[in-house]
């Protein structure tokens, strides 16, 4: 029997080998759309990228070794990831998902695959009660971001597993915030894995790329026939940079999770501060699922100023200097962003604000850089 691998060693070993042709340590970036068959068929395993790559297939192995898995599929985007899942379904069908998620993703379910006769149900599902409200016989799929963005609400995976197995339900995971050093959703009874690979699993903002993760031989061989057939794969050099990436996940996250503990910690004594959202502080309603469910508490935080208005907190993130005002998370570099007027804006206005998207909430994405300079940062900022 192979040997299950621990983590940190998986980062770097996991699915790989040495190249066959000249034994590379890293694989080469096979740069080709296509390969030189003898007879027609004949050929080692590759005939065209789109459906294999030798450096796509390396990073699909790593992928599905750092999640516990048994397949990984490298998408052009979280968005395609995402995207392949959801062409599972059929019209009629419906997908409860988490209120507060990525405004990509609403933006996907709501402008595209409604579209398509998909219903989708938006529950606030720190209260598993709220799925088992809206089940019914054209459910298929419940779909979790946890930790949630922006809101940082943790959904307890375990019990939204019962509810999927008991009604015979799909159970993906939007593992992008946590990332699989810090949570491995296949333990808790999740049958897809989704990643956003541009943000911690890639860790350095110089890609966009998506993964899925599952166990089924037969869930995984229909998204390789999606994958396949869609097309929206990434490419060679992209591949190459995200397994390089995830070769230093565990020690990133490590300090990630420092640092988020330090600014989180500032923030919340923060005599201008209203309120953080940080899934570490034992103020956190989900305080204690993250911390079984969780290997630690991440980098990703949220927080309101103090009375502040659209106006004030726009001020906040433009007076910033070391945190970069952008879209994205994950990167070594510290990240500020206003979901509001960016990454949520393609929610209406009405929905963000019942799931605590207000115009005033900051969203952080806390770097490797010295904590120290991060806090003097902040302070200047917030003044
Ligand atoms: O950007 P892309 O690689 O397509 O991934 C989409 C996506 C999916 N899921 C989550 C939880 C995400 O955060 C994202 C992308 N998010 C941002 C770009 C952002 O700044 O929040």
């Amino acid at each position: 029997m192979k040997k299950k691998l621990r983590f940190n060693t998986a980062a770097i070993h996991g699915g790989q080998s040495h190249d066959p042709a000249y034994g590379a340590v890293m694989p080469p970036i096979y740069q080709t759309s296509t390969y030189a068959q003898t007879t027609p068929g004949g050929h080692k395993g590759f005939e065209y990228s789109r459906t294999h790559n030798p450096t796509r297939q390396a990073l699909e192995k790593s992928l599905a070794s750092i999640e516990n898995g048994k397949y990984g599929l490298a998408f052009s985007s979280g968005l395609a990831a995402i995207d392949a899942v959801l062409k599972l379904l059929e019209p009629g069908d419906e997908v409860i998902s988490t209120n507060d998620l990525y405004g990509g993703s609403y933006r996907l379910f709501t402008k595209i695959f409604q579209g398509f006769g998909i219903k989708f149900h938006f529950v606030g599902m720190s209260d598993v009660n709220e799925i088992t409200n809206v089940v019914n016989k054209k459910t298929k799929l419940i779909w979790v971001e946890t930790p949630t963005n922006p809101m940082m609400n943790v959904v307890d995976i375990m019990a939204v597993s019962t509810i999927a197995k008991k009604y015979k339900l799909l159970l993906a995971v939007d593992n992008t915030f946590a990332s699989p050093y810090l949570q491995q959703p296949f333990d808790f009874g999740a049958d897809i894995v989704m990643h956003s690979a541009t943000k911690y699993i890639g860790g350095h903002s110089d890609l966009v790329l998506g993964a899925l993760i599952v166990n089924d031989d037969k869930l995984a061989e229909r998204l390789f026939f999606i994958q396949n057939a869609s097309g929206a794969v990434c490419g060679p050099m992209d591949s190459f940079l995200t397994l390089r990436g995830i070769k230093t996940l565990h020690v990133r996250m490590k300090r990630h999770c420092e640092n988020g503990k330090i600014v989180a910690e500032y923030l919340n004594k923060h005599p201008k501060i209203e309120k953080v959202y940080w899934p570490g502080l034992e103020s956190h309603p989900n305080h204690l699922i993250a911390k079984t469910q969780m290997r630690d508490f991440g980098g990703m935080l949220s927080f309101i100023p103090k009375g502040a208005d659209f106006d004030v907190a726009i001020k906040i993130v433009e007076n910033l200097k070391l945190f970069t005002l952008a879209e994205s998370l994950g990167g070594v570099e510290s990240l500020a962003g206003h979901p509001a007027s960016m990454t949520h804006a393609s929610i209406p206005k009405k929905e963000r604000v019942k799931s605590g998207v207000v115009d005033s909430l900051i969203r952080l994405s806390v770097g490797i850089e010295d904590s120290q300079d991060l806090i003097e940062d902040l302070e200047q900022a917030i003044g």
